[in-house]
């Protein structure tokens, strides 16, 4: 499978291209709007997310609620594009925009506007935003159907805001009840006080989503070719999400402080099934998955764009000036976990197709389960 997104932040529409889903899947467009809904909310968002209000239009690939095999286009409009007529504009405007030059730290601006030659932050600003995950949490309610059919599901939680850490339960009413999805209501309160000091101090937060996929199918990926390795190509995937900067599979960074007999999962045999007394790998090994719970936890940045700016310099004149302030988010973490399931599920989707087969979702689920056959020891398989 294959997804390109393409549109502006501030453009008519986000836009997705996913090839290679197979015939036959049931595409339900408001199930993708359950998902770009839970992506919108979320305790400190800026005003933006009250203009929009996020949903499907599939333009291509599905036809009467199933997918046809052909490329899927799923397109998500800009409400807000009404009031960016003139700065967006394909074609010159006679009155052209005021250039954005004061350059945010930690943003895309300096490094974008240097590397593609522009001269007005915006042209940076407007691809560099996560306005453009819209269109990813669109193409990973693909990736979620055709994972649902062989019984995988994705799932997040916030673990941390700030210096407020939680434990993950992954229980999803808690979850989905919580305005920063956390199931511990405590912890939950103390992350909304977070957020809200850092508002009114004109700063933003950061934090930590865990992510797990249960029902994983082993098998998934290869230790055969580095760059078919199911491990590395997750951290891609999760890595590109905008202000992911760190990532670990299972417990990783605690894992790297003791000795392996404490860290490696023993093998048994439950019920004729290859099983783990604990899952510390987080479900792969070697590149593959080794069908127990994936788990990830993924650390993002504090939004670089600050109400109370940085010191920076300005693009055109090199001369010091506060870092440009334009309206914004507080913290997305919220929504960073709905983005991150997105993308596992697209990877884990695509891994399948690639194990067994894309061009049909029943041949498909023929091979999965042909396959689940053999998975015993040798001398139980019938
Ligand atoms: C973003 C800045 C804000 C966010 C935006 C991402 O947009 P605006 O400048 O229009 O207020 O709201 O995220 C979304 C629009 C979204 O839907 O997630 C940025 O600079 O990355």
């Amino acid at each position: 499978m294959r997804l390109l997104t393409a549109g502006e932040s501030h453009g008519p529409l986000v836009l997705a291209v996913i090839d290679g889903v197979p015939a036959g899947l049931a595409i339900n467009a408001a199930g993708i709007d359950i998902d770009l809904r839970r992506r919108q909310l979320g305790y400190g968002r800026g005003a933006r997310q009250r203009i929009e209000r996020d949903a499907v239009r599939i333009t291509g690939g599905v036809r009467q609620g199933r997918t046809t095999g052909a490329p899927i286009a799923l397109e998500i409009a800009n409400r807000d594009a009404a009031n960016w007529e003139r700065v967006m504009s394909a074609s010159p405007v006679v009155e052209p925009p005021e250039p954005v030059t004061r350059l945010r730290p930690g943003h895309a601006d300096l490094a974008g506007a240097l590397k593609f030659g522009h001269t007005d932050v915006r042209d940076v600003i407007e691809r560099a935003s996560a306005r453009e995950t819209a269109a990813r949490v669109a193409a990973g309610g693909i990736a979620k159907a055709l994972l649902a059919v062989v019984g995988t599901v994705v799932e997040s939680e916030t673990k941390s805001i700030g210096d407020v850490t939680s434990v993950p339960t992954f229980d999803r009413d808690a979850v989905e009840g919580s305005e920063v999805r956390c199931s511990d209501a405590a912890k939950s309160a103390a992350m909304v006080a977070a957020i809200a000091a850092a508002r009114d101090a004109g700063d933003t937060l950061g934090g930590v989503v865990a992510l797990r996929a249960v029902g994983v199918t082993p098998g998934l990926g290869t230790f055969a070719e580095w760059d078919r390795r199911l491990d590395g190509r997750i951290a891609q995937a999760l890595m590109s999400i905008q202000s992911a900067k760190g990532m670990q599979f299972g417990d990783a960074f605690a894992a790297a402080r003791e000795r392996g007999s404490a860290v490696h999962d023993p093998i048994t045999v439950r019920g004729g099934e290859f099983r783990r007394t604990r899952n510390r790998a987080g479900g792969l090994e070697g590149g593959v998955t080794n069908g127990e719970d994936l788990l990830v936890e993924i650390a993002f940045k504090p939004i670089s764009t600050l109400m109370k700016p940085l010191p920076s310099a300005d693009l055109r004149t090199g001369a010091p000036s506060p870092a440009h302030v334009e309206r914004s988010d507080v913290c997305v973490i919220p929504a960073a976990g709905v983005v991150a399931e997105a993308m596992l599920a697209f990877v884990l989707a695509d891994a399948l197709c690639e194990k067994f087969g894309s061009d049909n979702v029943d041949d498909m689920c023929a091979a999965v389960e042909r396959y689940r056959g053999r998975l015993r020891p040798i001398d139980l398989r019938t």
